[in-house]
């Protein structure tokens, strides 16, 4: 019998089980850091870490080693000799050591399944799954907001920030674990067997081409979203606009009596959510649904809230559809929303000066974000580019070229951006930052191009890394080049 079955709880037989963790960041700490409290032996090897983290394995006395080099990483397994492999969503399929644990025959798990594995170690939460290409942590968050206002325990966790590993060891538990979950972490679960989620409800909002480069084609990459949906108890949710979504859906393995609900800026039909006449509706979980709705908002106190962007609308839709499917009221809802705060850098007006707006998007870390924000605003200087992710941007510019004013390019591969403008807005100026001073460059640049009625939008429709720690650094950096352009003092 593999050492490996049977592993579905807490409180099974880990004692000395030999894990490889691949990576050492947010993920990689709270998977070792499991490991040792459930006694197995665990070994890291990662390309880097932080001094803080590896302090505290020094501390349990977790080995690690630190190695850049991916085929020394490879013979170090081999020396190990793990039972089985756990990765963080960083490692690409195509890194050494997956394809030697193929030849070996050794599993690999992600933190997600791990964190499944050992639920029950304090209270068994029922998890809500969401994923998409954009808005998943907004949705994450709305949804998680909307069942505390509900009055449940509830945590949002995953792809958001906050390892699921951290909230399953929470001292007190959760009655509900909201996840986050990236198609990087969906790659790895399996769909059948004893790691298999079984989630209470489960969403995938949308899918726009993102992460080609991790997953190799789109396909893989929409296999992987669909996963999400595998097993799921109660209430699937698709986008009634997103036909992928759907299919997904139609696709996927669901337990006996599990409802497949759609979400849209439609009329909805029975067992849907949607809006009519600038009223956001539920004919999903309201009593006789076939000849009621239950109003949950309305567009005009969304626009008084700040969450009036169609993108937004949608998201809204979708967590209060989960949250009700899960016990919470239309009445929490309503109450939940007035009391949410949307995360920084997510179309955050920084200033208005002059007649010109100043709006950090960073988040919008891919094409088919770039496009929401991008849609929203008249007139525009546009802030573009970084790590393009193997997609390309040549739709952004065409569908949004005749209210650019201007576009200026970061990012230190600019030859997405040069060329696209090249081919479908020649006549737009087009200005590439070429200095380490990347932001105040790039706001100077945008402020001479800029007239009274304009709004100046960072939506770099790509990855930060390049150039900056991650998109909330590049947000910061950007909102503090406006404040400093404009005369505002950063405090
Ligand atoms: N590493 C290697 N080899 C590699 C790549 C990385 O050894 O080839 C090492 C690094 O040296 C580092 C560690 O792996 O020690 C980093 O691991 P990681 O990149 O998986 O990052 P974590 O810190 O564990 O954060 C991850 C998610 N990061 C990614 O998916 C890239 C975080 O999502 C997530 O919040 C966190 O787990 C908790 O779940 C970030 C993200 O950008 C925000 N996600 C993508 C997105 O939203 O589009 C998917």
């Amino acid at each position: 019998m593999s050492r490996l079955s049977g592993l579905t709880s807490w409180n099974a037989d880990w004692k000395g089980v030999k894990v490889l963790v691949v990576g050492l960041g947010v993920t990689g700490f709270s998977v070792a850091d499991t490991l040792w409290e459930l006694g197995c032996h665990a070994f890291v090897v990662t390309a880097g870490a932080s001094d803080q983290h590896t302090a505290i394995l020094d501390v349990i006395g977790v080995d690690y080693a630190i190695e850049p080099e991916e085929t020394e990483m490879v013979r170090l397994a081999t020396e190990f000799g793990p039972d089985v492999i756990v990765v963080s969503p960083g490692i690409s399929p195509q890194h050494p050591i997956v394809s030697w644990a193929a030849t070996e025959s050794i599993q690999i798990w992600s933190d997600i399944e791990l964190a499944w594995r050992v639920r029950d170690k304090v209270l068994t939460a029922d998890w809500l799954l969401i994923t998409g290409t954009n808005g998943k942590t907004t949705t994450t968050q709305l949804t998680a907001h909307f069942l505390a206002t509900a009055g449940f325990r509830v945590a949002a966790v995953g792809n958001i920030g906050v390892p699921v590993l951290d909230a399953v060891r929470d001292p007190t538990g959760f009655e509900f674990l909201v996840v986050e979950i990236s198609s990087f972490q969906l790659h790895w679960l399996p769909t059948i067997g004893e790691g298999a989620l079984r989630p209470m409800v489960s969403a995938c909002l949308n899918i726009a081409e993102d992460h080609l480069d991790w997953h190799g084609s789109v396909e893989a990459y929409r296999a992987a979203k669909g996963a999400v949906y595998h097993n799921t108890r109660k209430s699937v949710f698709y986008s009634r606009i997103d036909p992928v979504t759907e299919a997904l859906v139609r696709d996927a393995n669901v337990e006996e009596g599990c409802e497949a609900i759609g979400f849209g800026l439609v009329t909805p039909d029975t067992g849907e959510l949607g809006t009519i006449d600038g009223i956001l509706v539920d004919r999903a979980f309201v009593p006789d649904r076939r000849n009621n709705a239950q109003e949950l908002t309305t567009v005009d106190h969304l626009a008084e809230l700040g969450f009036a962007t169609p993108h937004m609308i949608l998201n809204i839709l979708a967590a209060s559809g989960m949250a009700l499917s899960v016990g919470a009221s239309a009445v929490d809802v309503a109450a939940g929303l007035d009391s949410f705060q949307l995360d920084h850098h997510r179309c955050e007006t920084v200033t208005e000066n002059g007649g010109v707006t100043w709006v950090d998007d960073s988040k919008a870390t891919n094409a088919h974000a770039a496009n929401a924000s991008l849609r929203a605003f008249p007139s525009l200087v546009w802030i573009v580019g970084g790590m393009f992710k193997g997609t390309q941007i040549d739709e952004l510019v065409q569908a949004h070229r005749s209210r650019l004013r201007a576009v200026i390019a970061i990012g230190i591969d600019r030859e997405e951006p040069r060329r696209v403008m090249a081919a479908w807005a020649p006549d737009v100026p087009f200005i590439e930052i070429d200095t380490d001073d990347v932001m105040n460059a790039a706001v100077s640049a945008a402020a001479l191009n800029a007239s009274p009625g304009d709004t100046v939008l960072l939506a770099p429709a790509a990855a930060s890394m390049d150039q900056f720690v991650d998109y909330a650094d590049r947000g910061r950096q950007f909102q503090a080049a406006v404040r400093a352009h404009v005369g505002l003092t950063d405090d």
